[in-house]
């Protein structure tokens, strides 16, 4: 007995990799029905050797039959479409970030708050946080609970597969003119050339001077830890690398825990790998952490700014845990909590 899924964005670069980690983890699927713009109606994907025909969203009369709906095509389609998807009775994972600050609305990270996916019954609709999001919320979470965390500042340095294949295609496209010697193509996708630079430009500006991928980390992070009065402050940076986010994240705790016993911790934690030997120059690096479904800890130590504190290194992949491995283990939680 399974579940007829759908997805929506299916042929993008979170779409594809729902395929896969849903065949990955055998996820009870029955039937599968992929949507994406018209632009790709008729191409085909496949799961499990077998092939299916990629539907256009706009044509469908009626959403229902659907189970489960995995949607990763953007804030205004998610906006539209994932009601008439929970009002034809489907349960719809979004990832976009349409619903994440919605009340209503559960923000779900399975290591951190599964609970409140049981809040899935308001709306039908529970939210996929932002990757740079997931992955720090996963590493401070074992940190927080045994000794607090008041304060964080952050920076990021963000793959270009966040923004889409198209960005992917940029970053390629831009390096193969510079290696020919021919003039680079100027950037369409990213906000500044993205080869051979670094962009600290992520969304778009909003009236405080912060960019809204960097307002998410700030407003996400409280939501999904329950704790309104973590203060948190973040700079969102694009870096020319393909897949994976790094972060550099430096913190305020209420109680001293030394990095000895941080690590300890961290190695304990669900979804946690810890790997810091700087003595052997071990540490998390976005080309060995691709493809992998894990959050990466490393450079572990004392902060000299924040006392007490800590400072550390995260690295996750941003398609696999900052987007469809998350989305698919809120799914696995839907199932177990009876809800699905
Ligand atoms: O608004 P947000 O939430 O901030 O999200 C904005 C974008 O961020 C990505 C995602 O890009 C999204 O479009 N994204 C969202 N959440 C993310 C996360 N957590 C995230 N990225 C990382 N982490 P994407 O490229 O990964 O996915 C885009 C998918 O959405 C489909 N789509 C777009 N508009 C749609 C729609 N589906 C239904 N209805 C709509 N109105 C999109 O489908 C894709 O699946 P598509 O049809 O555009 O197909 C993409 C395929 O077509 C090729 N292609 C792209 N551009 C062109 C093109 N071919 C010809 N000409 C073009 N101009 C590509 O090769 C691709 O195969
Ligand atoms: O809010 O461009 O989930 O790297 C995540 C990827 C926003 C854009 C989100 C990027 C998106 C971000």
């Amino acid at each position: 007995m399974g579940y007829r899924v759908a997805i929506v964005g299916a042929t993008g670069e979170v779409g594809r990799t729902f395929l896969k980690v849903l065949e990955e983890r055998n996820f009870p699927v029955d039937d599968l029905v992929l949507f994406a713009s018209e632009r790709s109606a008729g191409k085909t994907l496949t799961f499990k050797g077998k092939e299916y025909e990629v539907r256009p969203l706009n044509k469908e009369p009626s959403f229902k039959g659907i189970d489960l709906a995995l949607f990763s095509a953007g804030g205004s389609v998610s906006k539209e479409y994932a009601p008439k998807f929970a009002k034809d009775g489907s349960l719809v994972v979004d990832n976009s970030s349409a619903w994440r600050m919605d009340p209503e609305v559960p923000l779900v990270v399975p290591e951190v708050n599964p609970e409140d996916v049981k809040m899935v019954k308001n709306k039908g609709i529970v939210a996929n946080p932002n990757c740079s999001t997931i992955q720090m919320v996963v590493a401070l979470k074992p940190i927080y609970d045994h000794a607090g965390i008041t304060k964080v500042i952050v920076a990021t340095y963000q793959s270009v597969s966040g923004a889409g294949a198209k960005a992917i295609r940029e970053l390629e496209d831009q390096t193969r003119a510079w290696a020919k010697g021919e003039e680079i193509p100027p950037p369409k996708h990213i906000a500044k050339q993205i080869a051979f630079n670094v962009v600290p430009h992520i969304d778009v500006f909003m009236e405080n001077d912060y960019t809204k991928e960097e307002m998410k980390m700030v407003n996400e992070t409280r939501k999904i830890m329950h704790d309104e009065n973590i203060k948190v402050s973040a700079t969102a940076v694009r870096v020319p690398v393909f897949y994976s986010h790094s972060e550099a994240i430096h913190m305020e705790t209420k109680k001293p825990l030394p990095p000895e016993e941080a690590r300890e911790i961290l190695s304990k934690a669900p979804g946690v790998v810890v790997v810091d030997d700087i003595e052997n120059h071990q540490y998390p690096i976005a080309i060995d952490v691709q493809g992998r479904d894990e959050v990466f800890v490393g450079r572990i130590r004392e902060d000299l700014v924040f006392t007490p504190g800590l400072a550390m290194w995260v690295v996750a992949d941003n398609i696999r845990k900052g987007a469809a491995t998350n989305a698919v283990q809120i799914a696995e939680l839907l199932v177990k909590e009876g809800l699905l």
